[in-house]
C-alpha cells in the first residue's frame, strides 16, 4: 500500500492500522484521540487497537457509526485469512437487515478525468446537505501492482477530514473479482454504520466500470472535452450503461469546448438505448474545479432516485444485483473447486491438449473432465 498520507494532516482520516497488520488504506498509524464520529468511547485510545474485537463489539460499533470499527471490520472483508473471513460474513449477516437506505452512485471517467475533484466537491457539498458520504474505489490496476491509486485522498482533503465524510482507498490484491467482492461487502457496511451516499470511483478500462455498474444504481460517466474522449467513450461502449455523461472542465479555456462536446453527446445518447428503463440519459458539463454544475449533477441523481423508486426500477434492479452477484460467486467458487479438483488437475492438461490438436473433440473432453469431477466430488 503506498499511501502518500502526511503524519499530520488533519486529523479525521479516522482509519487505522489493520487487525492482522494488513492494509487499512492508510500508512499512517496514528490514531485520532477524538473522533468527533466515534461513540465507543474506547476508540482513540490504543486499548481497541490490538485485542480482537468480537463480532459483536463490531456488529455495535458499525451500527453506531462508530469510524474506528468500521474500518476495522472493513479491513476483515478485506483479509485474506479465513478467521477474518468468518467474522466477516457473520458480521454483514447481522448488519444486513439493518442498513439505512442509501444511494449507490459509481463515477468512471478516464485517469485525469476529475472524478476525484469532483467527489471532493460534491461529497462535500452532501455533506453541507446533511448527508452522511462514503467514497470507496474499484481499481483494476491493483490487482496487478499491490496498491491502490483510485480512492486516494490527495485530492479530497476537505472531504477526508469531514465528519460525516469517510474515505476508503480500494482494496487491492487478488482478481478483479476479488476486489469487487469487497467493495460490494464494503458499501453494505458504509449502509449499517448510516452512511446515505455512496460513491465509488473506477478508471475507465473496461471491465471495472461493467464490474462497478453491477453494484450501483446510477452510473455516472465522466469525460473531458477533445482529445476525441467524448468519441473514445461512445466506442467503447461506456456510454451505453451511463445514467449520465459528465463533460468536466467546462472552465476557462476549457469552457466552450465542453459545451460543443455535452450538446455533441447529447445528439449521440438521442439514438441510444438508456441504460435504465424509464430514465433518458443526458450530458451535462461541470467544473468540479469551481463547483459549477457539480450539485446540479446531483439534482439530476436525486430525479433519477424519485423516478426509479416509483416505478420499482430501483429495487428491482438492486435484487437483480444481489441474485446476480450470488450467481457470480458460486460460478467462481465452482470453477475454483474443478480448478483445483486432482483427479481434474491430472487429465486437464492432457485433454486440453488433445483438443487443440483436433484429436479430441471438445465436448467429449468436456465431459470426460465434469465426469471425472463429479465421481470423485462424490466420493469425498
Ligand atoms: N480546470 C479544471 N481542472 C480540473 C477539474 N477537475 C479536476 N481538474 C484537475 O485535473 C487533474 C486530475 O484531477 P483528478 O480529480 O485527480 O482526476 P481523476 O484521475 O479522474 O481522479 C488535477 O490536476 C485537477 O486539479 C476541473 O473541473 N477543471
Ligand atoms: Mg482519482
Amino acid at each position: 500500500m503506498s499511501q502518500d498520507e502526511k503524519p499530520n494532516k488533519p486529523s479525521a482520516l479516522h482509519v487505522r492500522k489493520g487487525v492482522d497488520g494488513g492494509h487499512d488504506g492508510l500508512s499512517g498509524k496514528r490514531l485520532v484521540p477524538s473522533d468527533p464520529d466515534n461513540s465507543s468511547g474506547e476508540s482513540g485510545k490504543t486499548i481497541a487497537r490490538r485485542r480482537p474485537l468480537t463480532a459483536s463489539e463490531l456488529i455495535e460499533g458499525i451500527l453506531a457509526g462508530d469510524r474506528v470499527l468500521l474500518a476495522r471490520a472493513i479491513t476483515l472483508i478485506e483479509s485474506g485469512s479465513p478467521e477474518h473471513q468468518d467474522l466477516a460474513q457473520e458480521i454483514l449477516t447481522e448488519v444486513l437487515p439493518r442498513r439505512v437506505k442509501s444511494v449507490r452512485v459509481g463515477i468512471t471517467g478516464v485517469p485525469g478525468a476529475g472524478k476525484s475533484t469532483f467527489i471532493e466537491a460534491l461529497g462535500t457539498g452532501l455533506t453541507a446537505k446533511g448527508h452522511k458520504v462514503a467514497v470507496t474505489a474499484v481499481d483494476p490496476s491493483s490487482t496487478l501492482t499491490g496498491g491502490s491509486i483510485l480512492g486516494d485522498k490527495t485530492r479530497m482533503e476537505k472531504l477526508a477530514a469531514d465528519p460525516n465524510a469517510f474515505i476508503r482507498p480500494s482494496p487491492s490484491g487478488g482478481t478483479l473479482g476479488g476486489v469487487a467482492r469487497k467493495t460490494r461487502e464494503t458499501i453494505l457496511l458504509f449502509e449499517a454504520a448510516g452512511y446515505d451516499v455512496i460513491l465509488v470511483e473506477t478508471v475507465g478500462v473496461g471491465q471495472s466500470e461493467v464490474l462497478v455498474r453491477s453494484m450501483v444504481d446510477f452510473f455516472l460517466v465522466m469525460l473531458l472535452a477533445g482529445a476525441g474522449d467524448e468519441l473514445q467513450g461512445i466506442k467503447k461502449g461506456v456510454v451505453e450503461i451511463a445514467d449520465a455523461v459528465l463533460v468536466n472542465k467546462a472552465d476557462g479555456a476549457g469552457t466552450l469546448a465542453a459545451q460543443q462536446a455535452r450538446a455533441e453527446l447529447e445528439r449521440v445518447l438521442h439514438y441510444l438505448r438508456p441504460a435504465t428503463d424509464g430514465w433518458r440519459t443526458h450530458a451535462f458539463h461541470s467544473s468540479a474545479r469551481t463547483g459549477e454544475g457539480v450539485m446540479d449533477m446531483w439534482s439530476v441523481v436525486e430525479r433519477y432516485v424519485e423516478i426509479t423508486r416509483q416505478s420499482g426500477k430501483f429495487d428491482h434492479r438492486r435484487m437483480d444485483q444481489e441474485r446476480q452477484w450470488m450467481r457470480d460467486l458460486v460460478k467462481t467458487g465452482l470453477e475454483d473447486l474443478y480448478k483445483s479438483h486432482p483427479a481434474v488437475r491430472s487429465q486437464l492438461a492432457v485433454l486440453e491438449e488433445k483438443v487443440a490438436r483436433g484429436d479430441l473433440p471438445a465436448t467429449t473432453a468436456a465431459k470426460l473432465l465434469l465426469e471425472a469431477f463429479l465421481r470423485q466430488s462424490n466420493q469425498t
